[in-house]
């Protein structure tokens, strides 16, 4: 019966017959959302704590990106790239401004920039750097997480990322993350690009040792291979700059950016780089019908204004800091690491606490909203407009769980 007056279980039966079985989330139907809140259809309060994995840095539904929607909404939503628009000149220049980076290629999810920085490289490989024709390789890290497409589950080390999935794209090799000296043994001359994220997320907010991404950084340019940064999940300030690599004065060859770069309102990601490299892709090249769209164009300029402009970055870092410090206060009999930069902190459990899946379920329970990330690791990342007191909130709550559960 699809009335107003649904419960929780309802919905919960909907899905479960209409829909794929994708996913397993948490039993929390949420219906609103404002800032660092989320409300369920019983007006429960939770603090999103996930952020939709990174994707809501400014916070959900923030004004001044949904009054940008709404009025562009109501203007022109999608020409195609067969005719131009009055938003995506301005976001190229305006993402250019920002990161330093001279042009760039618009798309719509992560995978899909990830796949363009992939045949990016690939490309240049062929073009630029004299690479035998279909013999380029890419190096990338284990436990990393790039997207759910074939070619990017053919570099998961995740089984169940790949199982079922096969055959898979050839012309990648997997190296142990943090390991500089492996990215040096594993780079042949057919070498074109190394792929990395300067934290791993999924992999549980893995980050690395101080001095890592430099010293890959520097293994790739002595060896003329591109260095690209996937800050998907890490960047637009999530980590306390605007980019995780720049806690180490690198400047990757290419920048793949998405999640929060529509402040979760709408699909938006981008392939940052300069003209050497995303000037092989030539008219007809890769595209895709809505990538560059006015809507998401318009929408990507105001969520990167909003997050510059309300110091949405310098407060990740500040409150990360302080967040990550208290975290490490809690005496927890199941607490073995604390780890993270700005607000990306991963609580990881020890074995015997068994799994991270039940203290969400109980933290959910206490108003908290968090995402257990491989098994052990609580993620807590909050929207970076979260404030010192709704930090102190939580942690009351998770300090309770952790000593109680
Ligand atoms: C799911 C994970 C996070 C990403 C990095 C590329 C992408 C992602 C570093 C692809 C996307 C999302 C995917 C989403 C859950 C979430 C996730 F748990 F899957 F791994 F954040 F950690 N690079 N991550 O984190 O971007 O195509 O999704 O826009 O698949 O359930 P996308």
């Amino acid at each position: 019966m699809i009335t107003e007056e649904m419960v929780t279980q309802d919905f919960i039966q909907l899905e479960e017959k209409y829909g794929a079985h994708n996913y397993h989330p948490l039993n929390v139907v949420i219906e609103r959302a404002e800032g660092v809140w989320v409300y369920d259809i019983d007006g429960n309060r939770y603090l999103d704590c996930l952020a939709a994995y990174s994707a809501v840095n400014q916070g959900h539904c923030h004004p001044r990106i949904i009054k940008v929607l709404k009025e562009q909404a109501e203007k022109v939503t999608l020409t195609s790239r067969a005719f131009r628009n009055n938003q995506l000149p301005f976001l190229y220049k305006e993402l250019s401004e920002l990161t330093g980076y001279e042009i760039s290629l618009p798309m719509n999810s992560g995978a899909e920039a990830v796949e363009t920085a992939l045949k990016a490289a690939r490309k240049w490989g062929y073009k630029i750097k004299g690479v035998e024709q279909d013999k380029a390789e890419i190096i990338t890290c284990t436990n990393n997480f790039a997207g759910r497409t074939i070619t990017i589950v053919s570099f998961s080390t995740e089984a169940q990322y790949r199982d079922g999935f096969g055959p898979f794209t050839p012309g990648f090799k997997n190296i142990p993350y943090n390991d500089a000296e492996a990215l040096k043994k594993a780079i042949t001359k057919n070498t074109v690009a190394f792929l990395v994220e300067p934290i791993q997320g999924e992999g549980g907010v893995i980050v690395p040792s101080e001095g890592y991404l430099r010293q890959a950084y520097d293994i790739c340019k002595m060896n003329n291979v591109l260095f690209i940064a996937d800050e998907i999940q890490t960047g637009l300030g999530r980590t306390g700059k605007l980019f995780a690599h720049q806690y180490e004065e690198i400047r990757p060859d290419v920048v793949i950016i998405g999640k929060a770069l529509s402040g979760g309102c709408y699909p938006v990601s981008a392939v940052l780089s300069d003209k050497e490299i995303l000037g092989v892709f030539n008219p007809g090249d890769h595209g895709s019908t809505f990538g560059g769209n006015p809507l998401g164009a318009a929408i990507a300029r105001e969520s990167l204004k909003v997050l510059v402009e309300e110091k949405m970055i310098e407060n990740s870092f500040t409150l990360g800091k302080y967040f990550k410090e208290k975290l490490n206060q809690i005496k927890s009999p199941h607490i073995k690491e604390v780890r993270g930069k700005g607000l990306f902190i991963g609580v990881e459990l020890k074995p015997e606490a068994r799994g991270a899946r039940r203290f969400c379920e109980a933290l959910m329970r206490k108003g908290i909203l968090c995402k257990e990330t491989h098994e052990n690791v609580i993620r807590f990342a909050p929207p970076l407009v979260i404030k010192k007191e709704e930090i102190d909130w939580a942690l009351e709550r998770v300090e309770e769980v952790l000593t109680s559960v």
